[in-house]
């Protein structure tokens, strides 16, 4: 792919308001932006999207930068690949950290369809031009829950996201249901219930929610697929699905009935396909998961999501969603809940680079 360098941006960017979990409070958003240079001076855009702390996953910023300087580029440098497609089985030889993975792999995506003229979006085999577009609401006070509701709905967002956890489930869903009879709901429990919470999951059939994400343990399939059993609502995994083998047997045992596809948690985007591909052939329907992420990754996701297998609105929402001024240039917009899915040239996004220099934490430059 005749790459001349790899730039590593490490950026801090405030939200404009924050983003609270029962594990914790996102006030902050540090990340990492992969910048790959070929000799022609075609660049490819990557999103390292750990967060700062490890509570999502067990990377962080810090330890996918090391992995980055220290292991995945320096491989990268001794083996020369000639397409995207060769990254995964390259860095196999690594264990894990997928994030770190995915933002070199993805900004190799990125390059290879500018250096073919070809839209990230068709190289990857997307069939549409527009995503639909869903909105999370993250947030402890049902006030403050109502009011950004009315607002994300007034935008446009096809279907809302709101974060429930033992401390906040049945009362909250039933008074947002009241309000909105109809509105398409996801509630992602991030991981806050175990068994013993089987009749206060029961409970929760009744609000019809389009699904329940990823109730039990982060690393759970069997236990999943045991209350998948009990109560009606689909459960779809997040957290739990770190990698193609992870999605096949949660779909063998059971363990639930939709996958929501993040491709930084499964360390790229020909892994993030391949989980597609084989959730398609067997009719479970799968939806693009964000990570509170700046604009790289937002378009990333934006060209995958136009696959057809992505049937549900995804976590994509507007770059205004999250942060006062995005990195990249256009921002990403939602109009009539749709996302235009770009015909330019790899993302069809560019880095806005006065933005990035405002936010930039440090710098990191390797030359091939
Ligand atoms: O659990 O889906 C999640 C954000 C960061 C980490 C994990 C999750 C989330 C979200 C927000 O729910 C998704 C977004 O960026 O809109
Ligand atoms: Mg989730």
């Amino acid at each position: 792919m005749n790459i001349a360098k790899i730039e590593l941006s490490v950026i801090e960017i405030p939200l404009k308001s924050p983003f609270v979990t029962h594990l914790g409070i996102v006030k902050n958003r540090e990340g990492i932006i992969v910048k790959i240079t070929d000799q022609d001076g075609h660049v490819g855009l990557g999103e390292g999207v750990a967060f700062s702390t490890p509570w999502y996953t067990e990377e962080t910023v810090k330890t996918s930068m090391h992995m980055l300087e220290d292991v995945l580029i320096p491989l990268l440098l001794e083996n020369p690949v000639q397409h995207p497609e060769q990254v995964s089985s390259l860095f196999q030889s690594v264990r894990r950290n997928q994030m770190a993975k995915a933002g070199v792999e993805m900004a190799l995506w990125d390059l290879f369809a500018k250096q073919q003229q070809m839209s990230l979006s068709k190289l990857l085999g997307g069939t549409r031009e527009k995503i639909a577009s869903g909105v999370v609401v993250a947030t402890d006070s049902l006030t403050n829950a109502r009011r950004q509701i009315d607002n994300y709905l007034a935008e446009g967002y096809q279907r809302i996201k709101l974060k429930i956890s033992p401390g906040q489930d049945y009362t909250f869903l039933a008074e947002i249901r009241k309000h909105y009879p109809d509105l398409p709901i996801i509630a992602d429990a991030n991981s806050s219930y175990s068994l013993g919470d089987l009749d206060r999951l029961k409970a929760l059939d009744e609000f019809h929610l389009l699904m329940i994400e990823q109730p039990l343990a982060h690393d759970d399939l069997i236990d999943h697929a045991i209350l998948q059993k009990e109560i009606k609502t689909p459960i779809c995994l997040d957290e739990s699905i770190v990698s193609f083998e992870d999605a096949r047997k949660a779909i063998e045992m059971g363990s639930c009935g939709v996958i929501n596809i993040k491709a930084g948690r499964v360390g790229g985007l020909l892994e993030a396909k391949r989980i597609h591909d084989y959730c398609l052939e067997r009719e479970i329907p799968v939806w693009c998961g964000g990570m509170i992420e700046f604009g790289v990754s937002r378009a990333h996701n934006i060209a995958l999501a136009s696959l057809e297998g992505f049937t549900i609105p995804g976590d994509i929402s507007a770059s205004s969603r999250f942060w006062e001024e995005d990195i990249i240039a256009p921002e990403v917009t939602v109009e009539n809940g749709y996302i235009a899915v770009p015909d330019k040239p790899g993302i069809g996004y560019t880095l806005n680079e006065k933005r990035l220099q405002q936010c930039l934490l440090g710098k990191k430059e390797f030359r091939f």
